[in-house]
């Protein structure tokens, strides 16, 4: 039985103060064990949010794939495991579309954290063009192909999808229960043709993109919905919980 999953993923926001804050706030409750909570706060703040988080799980928004090196500005994947932080955000479409990361480079970096015992919630999801064009499937089955590429098929096991469609991300335009469920759906049989339907049945698989509170429950009940990454409504204490509670 796979896991749900709500995935907050802070961006670059907030400050020290925020972090203290939410987790003060997600200390104080007792989330059901069905559900797994995890915060993504920004690097520099990833440390302290480790050593006050109790309820709930940190991972990063990013990693670079090398161990060590001159490699200024990123962090490594054994960094990551040296604070025990053990989820990463790989493949987002802002890292995408923003800093030109394409395919090959989040296939290194998704093998990169499963080698070092990160679990990665490796991103997908289609533009608007792609999706208007009636194309998007095929978008969408390259990049999780490619994605998962460099891994042996039970190495495929420890990965998180998170299907964002890009026209849905801090838009306020959610995809619909049925076209979030329909895509979904296909993820999942694409990863069985990869890897094995046992494989495919037992991974979680997040849907992002203006989740809210409003409209998470329905979402999550989806059959092959396993929970969601959450933006802008991850920042606000309360419409989180209600999420995570929804979940
Ligand atoms: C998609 C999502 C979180 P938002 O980027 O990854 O953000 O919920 O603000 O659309």
């Amino acid at each position: 039985m796979r896991g749900l999953i709500v995935a907050g993923n802070w961006k670059m926001n907030g400050n020290q103060q925020f972090v203290d804050d939410m987790l003060f706030s997600l200390n104080k409750v007792e989330f059901s064990e069905s559900v797994e909570v995890i915060v993504f706060p920004p690097s520099v703040y990833l440390h302290a949010a480790r050593q006050q988080a109790k309820t709930v799980k940190v991972g990063a928004q990013n990693i670079f794939f090398e161990s060590s090196g001159a490699y200024t500005g990123e962090i490594s994947p054994s960094m990551l495991s040296d604070i025990d932080c053990r989820y990463v955000i790989l493949g987002h479409s802002e890292r995408r579309a923003i800093f030109s990361e394409d395919d090959d480079l989040i296939a290194k970096k998704v093998v990169a954290s499963i080698e070092n015992d990160l679990v990665p919630i490796l991103c997908v999801g289609e533009t608007l063009e792609d999706r208007e064009s009636g194309r998007f499937f095929e978008v969408i089955a390259r990049q999780v192909k490619i994605g998962l590429s460099l891994l042996q098929a039970e190495q495929v096991a420890r990965v998180i999808v998170a299907y964002e469609p890009v026209w849905a991300i801090g838009t306020g335009k959610t995809a619909s229960p049925l076209q979030a469920q329909e895509v979904h759906g296909l993820i999942r049989r694409l990863v069985a043709e990869l890897v094995g339907e046992q494989i495919s049945e037992s991974i979680s698989i997040l849907y992002g993109g203006s989740v809210n509170a409003a409209n998470a429950k329905e979402l999550f009940s989806q059959p092959d919905i396993d929970g969601g990454l959450v933006g802008g409504a991850s920042l606000k204490v309360d419409e989180f919980l209600a999420i995570c509670s929804a979940a």
